[in-house]
């Protein structure tokens, strides 16, 4: 019998359409021979939409988007068939009409992104349901959600990284000057003020001097309760890859470029906005520490199936990690896969891989006794 997939996407996210994007790739590039899949969309206004098993090719993401005036499906009837209001399927272009879909979900990929499916929320509706599922655990993608706790892992774990402090809103504004005061002793000029929320790649700003802190203050507070403020690093952004449970391996390496013409930070992270080297240009004692480095953190953080690991190369050699990403972009042109596929692991058996390991996880933790008799 195949391996019955659900791809879980959209969400309530400003990332709703990337998640969207995202998911026709991997549904377009699993084997349909070992998999079957079953697309499970959640609306923009949060309703759980549970399709049937695909057949075919999509070929817009419109088709996707079911639209239901049903109830909402709660997420604990996720192997069940959700009742559609008008007894219809929403998409028969990418649906069939058999009663297949009335079988149990294997494993769940979760392509959500943002504080409703990257912070371990939906992870842990999983682990609660018992059901496998791709990805970080729950711990992992929390920590992973949070750039202070994050650092604070980092520090513990040995490794180098950026100088950093960071201030709840309410330090802040019991002593604003003191808080300036103290990026100013920890850290000096540039330096990055930035929303501990990790998701978020708005309320960022690079600060000159003194002055430039009070406004970049106020917009990272919009976004978080709690901000970091960073040291700037000089030097080039290498990327790994990273797959694994608890024998985790690494990729090759890969290198952003931003293009000249977007200096400001935001605009460096948009699409299209930077250019990909892969394989990066490292030396091979670079290519080790960063490696050793991605293992650490894979292990520090207790991450689980896949991570993206972002380290600073300062110009004279010195490698920093900056940060992790437990779901970075995947389409077949993002980072993530692109690395993998210089690796010698193209993006369809990287999903392959990705679901192997969800499966060999749950059946481990299934081992684990919970339970304690006198
Ligand atoms: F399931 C995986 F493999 F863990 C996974 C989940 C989510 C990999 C990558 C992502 N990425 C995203 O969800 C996104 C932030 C790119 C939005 Cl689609």
């Amino acid at each position: 019998m195949k391996t019955r997939v659900g791809i879980l996407y959209g969400g309530k996210s400003p990332e709703h359409n990337v998640s969207l994007s995202t998911a026709m790739a991997v549904m377009n590039a699993i084997d349909k021979n070992k998999f079957d899949v079953i697309p499970i969309y959640i609306t923009v206004e949060g309703q759980w939409i549970k399709g049937e098993r695909l057949t075919g090719t999509i070929t817009e993401v419109k088709q996707l988007q079911f639209q239901s005036d049903a109830k909402a499906m709660i997420p604990v009837a996720l192997n069940q068939v959700p009742t559609l209001a008008d007894g219809k399927n929403p998409s028969p272009s990418v649906t069939d009409d058999n009663k297949e879909s009335e079988t149990a979900i294997d494993v769940i990929f979760p392509l959500l992104h943002g504080p409703n499916g990257e912070d371990g929320t939906v992870q842990g509706l999983l682990e609660i349901l018992n059901i496998p599922y791709v990805g970080n655990g729950v711990l992992a993608s929390a920590v992973g959600m949070d750039k202070v706790v994050m650092k604070n892992l980092f520090a513990q774990a040995g490794l180098r990284q950026a100088k950093y402090v960071s201030f709840t809103k309410r330090d802040w504004s019991k002593d604003e000057e003191g808080a300036y005061d103290q990026v100013e002793q920890k850290l000096g000029y540039p330096c990055f003020v930035k929303p501990a929320n990790a998701g978020s790649s708005v309320g960022i700003t690079k600060c000159k001097q003194r002055a430039d802190l009070k406004a970049a203050f106020i917009e990272a507070f919009k976004y978080d309760r709690k901000i970091i403020v960073e040291e700037a690093i000089v030097g080039r952004e290498i990327e790994i890859g990273v797959i694994g449970n608890d024998e985790p391996i690494c990729s090759v390496v890969g290198e952003i470029i931003p293009k000249k013409e977007f200096y400001d930070y935001q605009a460096k992270y948009e699409d299209g906005n930077t250019e990909l080297i892969i394989p990066a240009e490292v030396t091979e004692e670079q290519y080790e520490t960063i490696k050793q480095m991605a293992i650490t953190a894979f292990k520090a953080l207790d991450l689980s199936g896949l991570v993206r690991a972002d380290f600073f190369l300062a110009e004279d050699g010195t490698v920093y990690i900056n940060e992790i990403n437990t779901m970075p972009g995947f389409t077949p042109y993002s980072m993530f896969p692109l690395l993998w596929k210089h690796s010698g692991v193209p993006y369809s058996e990287l999903i392959e891989r990705l679901i192997q390991l969800a499966i060999e996880r749950h059946e481990e933790k299934q081992t684990i006794t919970y339970t304690f008799e006198k």
